[in-house]
């Protein structure tokens, strides 16, 4: 069997393929990733020349590129983790985030069209719902709740998962899609909250807090979300959409002061800045469909994943030290300034 993941040289689709590789070692990995800024290969290293791994560099907007892929491999999964995924970067530069996330997934959807697929996964946000009040903690996301986006990058996302639902309406196609809180763990870019603070830490700088700081994402160790994708590939139904989220809901300024008492490091590195445009107040997931229906729960307790994933960072300094002095200071310059 042979596997298409789009978007593995990135975060989570890197964590796909090293757990799918623990967990179904006998089929075929294919990997198709353009290798922006975002994307390393570096991450992969330890899987490029494994013989049932092939890795492509592409884009999912090409559709001579993917058509010739699928017409290749004929891929029986498709997973689409390819993106534009960063909110402040959307905010600066939307046109990127309508081509890979809203033509690119059509792209992908006209090749399991034309070449047929058991099933085409796309791998969605809980950001298409909007935020929810900080005051309303009774309140959460549920499969039901309508799309409200607030930033070009959850509006180019939710576009897509529309695009998706049409796919099965009108073609039948065997597709599904998931929405999930807010990621953390290994290979995580930089110029996200988790790593950026325990990289600033490390390096005794400014740790920026948008805002008051009591903004609330409901984080999940990537493991899980590894593990959901796989049970809805194997069990999910097809034109379903599930919710993905472990009910670990924390303010931001709680979040860097675990990570500032965990390294021994003062709180005097906290700094106040300017707040995201449009910033979103409070997401919260209702995973009670994909527990339900599939028996999904995550495994890792937000403060176990934390710490290996504190041990993660300081056991590959190498890793983001490469990002940390490559493109990526350049726009670290542009968002934080001297801070
Ligand atoms: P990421 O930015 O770390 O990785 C994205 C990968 O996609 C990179 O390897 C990049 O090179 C590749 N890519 C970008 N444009 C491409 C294109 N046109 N063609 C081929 N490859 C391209 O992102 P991530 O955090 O791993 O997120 C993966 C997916 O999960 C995204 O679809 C994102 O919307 C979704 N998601 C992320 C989170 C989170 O907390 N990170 C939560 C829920 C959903
Ligand atoms: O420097 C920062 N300071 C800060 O206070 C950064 C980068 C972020 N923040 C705040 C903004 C958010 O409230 O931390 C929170 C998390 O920010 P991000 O890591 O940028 O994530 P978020 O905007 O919540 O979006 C993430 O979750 C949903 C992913 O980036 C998306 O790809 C995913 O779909």
């Amino acid at each position: 069997m042979t596997i298409l993941v789009t978007g593995g040289a990135g975060f989570i689709g890197a964590n796909f393929i090293f757990y799918w590789r623990k967990n179904h070692c006998d089929d075929r990995i294919v990997c198709l990733d353009k290798l922006t800024y975002a994307g390393n290969l570096s991450t992969l290293k330890s899987v490029m020349d494994k013989p049932n791994f092939h890795f492509v560099k592409g884009d999912i907007c090409d559709k001579k590129t993917v058509f010739d892929l699928f017409r290749a491999e004929s891929p029986s999964y498709v997973v689409n983790f390819a993106a534009e995924s960063h909110v402040d970067r959307s905010i600066t530069g939307p046109e990127a985030f309508l081509h890979t996330n809203f033509l690119g997934t059509a792209t992908l959807l006209d090749a399991c069209r034309e070449f047929g697929v058991k099933r085409y996964h796309q791998v969605s946000t809980d950001e298409v719902y909007g935020d929810l009040p900080r005051d309303r903690p009774e309140l959460f996301f549920t499969e039901e709740t309508p799309l409200h986006t607030s930033s070009p990058y959850s509006a180019s996302k939710a576009a897509a998962d529309l695009l998706v639902q049409s796919y099965v309406r009108t073609y039948r196609l065997p597709a599904t899609i998931s929405r999930c809180s807010n990621n953390f763990g290994p290979y995580q870019f930089p110029e996200k909250f988790i790593p950026l603070m325990i990289i600033n830490a490390l390096k005794d700088e400014p740790l920026p807090v948008y805002g008051d700081g009591c903004n609330v994402r409901d984080w999940l160790y990537v493991e899980d979300h590894c593990r959901a994708i796989e049970l809805i590939l194997q069990e999910g139904k097809a034109g379903e959409i599930y919710n993905v989220g472990g009910h670990n809901e924390r303010r931001n300024i709680d979040v860097v002061r675990w990570i500032l008492t965990e390294l021994d490091k003062s709180e005097e590195l906290i700094s106040y800045v300017a707040d995201r445009k449009g910033h979103d107040q409070r997401y919260a997931i209702d995973p009670a469909k994909i527990h339900r229906e599939l028996g999904w729960l995550p495994q890792t307790k937000f403060e176990e994943g934390m710490r290996q994933t504190l041990r993660w960072y300081l056991d590959n300094r190498e890793w983001w030290r490469d990002i940390v002095s490559g493109e990526y200071q350049e726009y670290y310059a542009k968002m934080y300034g001297g801070r």
